[in-house]
């Protein structure tokens, strides 16, 4: 590699949990076991370049504050290819297997779109060469389809035809792309996807013009041969006020109501479930038990604050939970764990970049670790089984299985007359058992 953009910084290396070494990871060792499966194999994790190369840290009363020499805001795909450098440097030294781009976040917007796929293709062979120089693999590519103003309106549900073929010109150079870097993945997000206000919206129109689009979509995939998996990531809001895929059950709806389910699955991130009012394992629930747990953006909000902030993860509870989801769906396939994250306006140098990602790593690892213990003490899982046990025999079986009607329920309970054994649903016993692992 040719310049080093965090000289000062090695390798980080696994040091054990009494480590005080900011600059080391204290319980990843990408190498252990867990249930079987290294760690780095369970957690698959994945830096992304919007925020960690992207991200200056600015906010809407102030200028960013990040440190980030590759950063020199010349616009030019000359300053594309060093931060090209910047990024597979810092996921080498890091430690992590993937990473994630936009389109955009690579390479600059050109005047016209022949240009913008020009510049897009000069970036895109520099990244062709430093995957095979460190060996770091491509999770999901995705289209930047919402910061142009010409997504004003939105992208595939924009109220212009001419608006919809830029999008799906965009999507179809990001998905070749993709393919050619070998990613496991595309992702859609429907950044504006959306409406502000019903007035000037026709939304059964817009939403059919996003089925269109989605099946466009599978077509071009199955003509350029990619075997990646698709992934649709729910968002509520924001940027627009109502977001099309509110949620892992909405995603899921629209998906089968266009006869799209079994072309995609979900990829759950942490801030957008809590955005939407629910709890992280409450979508990877939604989207695993209906066969559609693809992967998941980790990251998390503030207790205080209404919007996206993508903070780094580091609640212990929350990874253990998130853990819990996905080996109780047996891990995750194609996906990973990638840290749509940034790091705060206050933590602007180039080695909280680091410190951020170790702490997330160092999380999921905890919380990994934490679900495999209470898989293995099983008491958990014993307390769910046993609590639908009415269900395993006489009337509950026959009703699972749909050979009682109305009246046998109703002979049923007449001969009870009362149901007599009704049982504590025991949640403060099972909190404590879930913080004894942790
Ligand atoms: C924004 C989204 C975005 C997607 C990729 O809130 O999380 O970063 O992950 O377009
Ligand atoms: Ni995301
Ligand atoms: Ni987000």
């Amino acid at each position: 590699m040719s310049k080093q953009f965090f000289p000062k910084i090695g390798n980080i290396q696994f040091e054990g949990r009494d480590s005080k070494n900011p600059l080391a990871f204290k319980h990843y060792d990408a190498d252990e076991l867990v249930e079987g499966k290294s760690m780095r194999d369970h957690l698959r994790f994945a830096v992304v370049y919007w925020h960690t190369m992207r991200g200056a840290g600015g906010d809407m009363f102030g200028w960013g504050t990040a440190q980030r020499p590759w950063q020199t805001g010349e616009g030019t795909v000359r300053e594309a290819v060093a931060r090209a450098h910047a990024m597979f440097e810092f996921t080498s030294k890091i430690g992590a297997p993937f990473y994630c781009w936009h389109d955009r976040d690579v390479a600059p917007h050109g005047k016209t779109l022949a240009e913008s796929n020009k510049n897009f293709d000069a970036v895109a062979k520099v990244l062709k060469q430093l995957q095979s120089d460190t060996g770091i693999r491509l999770l999901w590519g995705t289209a930047q389809n919402f910061v142009h103003p010409r997504y004003v309106h939105g992208a595939a549900t924009s109220c212009s035809a001419d608006v919809f073929c830029f999008a799906a010109a965009q999507v179809k150079k990001a998905m070749e792309w993709t393919h050619e870097l070998g990613g496991q993945g595309y992702v859609f997000w429907g950044g504006r996807e959306g409406y502000s206000t019903l007035l000037n919206t026709d939304m059964k129109r817009e939403l059919d013009h996003l089925g269109r689009f989605l099946h466009m979509a599978v077509a071009y995939k199955k003509k350029i041969g990619f075997k990646g998996s698709f992934f649709i990531e729910p968002k509520p809001k924001e940027p627009t006020r109502h977001q099309y895929d509110s949620d892992a059950a909405a995603c899921l709806n629209f998906l089968r109501e266009y006869g799209l389910l079994e072309h995609f699955q979900l990829n759950i991130e942490v801030n957008h479930a809590w955005l939407a009012g629910k709890t992280m394992e409450h979508e990877l629930e939604v989207a695993g038990s209906a066969g559609a747990l693809g992967s998941i953006d980790a990251n998390m909000g503030d207790y205080f604050l209404g919007w996206d902030t993508d903070q780094f993860p580091t609640d212990l509870y929350l990874t253990a939970q998130t853990m819990l989801r996905i080996l109780k769906y047996g891990g995750l396939k194609t996906g990973g764990v990638n840290f749509d994250a940034k790091v705060r306006r206050e933590s602007f140098t180039l080695e909280d970049l680091f410190i951020a990602h170790i702490a997330g790593m160092d999380a999921f690892a905890r919380g990994l670790k934490a679900a495999a213990a209470i898989r293995k003490d099983g008491r958990i899982d014993g307390f769910v089984k046993s609590r639908y046990r009415s269900w395993n025999a006489g009337i509950g079986s026959r009703i699972e299985s749909g050979k009682a009607t109305f009246a046998d329920c109703e002979k049923h309970a007449l001969a009870l007359g009362e149901v007599k054994d009704l049982e504590s649903g025991r949640q403060e016993l099972l909190e404590s058992i879930l913080n004894e692992h942790i």
